[in-house]
């Protein structure tokens, strides 16, 4: 059995999370997915995710093509786990090219990086439900100011 292994946030999961995870069992028959606690992402990625950790491992842990979900606590643990886990495979995305390559060197698991889905992303989500939150409520405050001139008016025009 080919076991192959991976690490994120998955946050407010989208399809570039589901190719990444999709591609990466294609290379093998196993699939094991670091997935970063809420403590790892505020104190060391300096994120907060939307979804706590238990809902994000619960999401992941619905996709067909994931067979095991870990917490992933630490920068460290990589070595560890692929040894633990008797990983024949790491995957991740190409915005993390180069920095998993040890991994190759210190334990000959396979190091391969896939390219990330472009358009979409986690950060851009939120920032399109902010803008669309302020855009909202501005419609709403410009109502609101149509509906009191309009009061205005009516008492003069009385
Ligand atoms: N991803 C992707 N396409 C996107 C967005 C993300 O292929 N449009 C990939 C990322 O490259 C990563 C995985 O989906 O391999 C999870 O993405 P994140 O949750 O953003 O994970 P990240 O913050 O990169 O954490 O120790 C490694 C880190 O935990 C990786």
């Amino acid at each position: 059995m080919k076991r192959v292994i991976t690490y994120g946030t998955f946050d407010l999961l989208h399809y570039g999370h589901i190719n990444l995870l999709q591609t990466a069992k294609q290379y093998g028959d196993y699939l094991i997915v670091g997935l970063s606690t809420d403590e790892f992402n505020l104190l060391q990625k300096n994120k907060t995710s939307y979804f706590s950790y238990e809902k994000r491992k619960q999401l992941l842990e619905a996709i067909r093509y994931v067979d095991l979900v870990i917490p992933e606590e630490n920068w460290e643990q990589k070595i560890n786990d692929v040894k633990k886990y008797n990983v024949d495979t790491f995957v991740i995305g190409d915005d993390w090219t180069g920095k998993f390559d040890y991994l190759n060197t210190e334990s000959g698991v396979e190091v391969v990086y896939l390219p990330r889905t472009p358009e979409v992303s986690t950060t851009q989500i939120k920032a399109d439900l902010t803008m669309l939150k302020k855009n909202i409520w501005a419609k709403i405050f410009r109502m609101d100011e149509k509906i009191k001139w309009k009061n205005k008016l009516k008492f003069v025009v009385l």
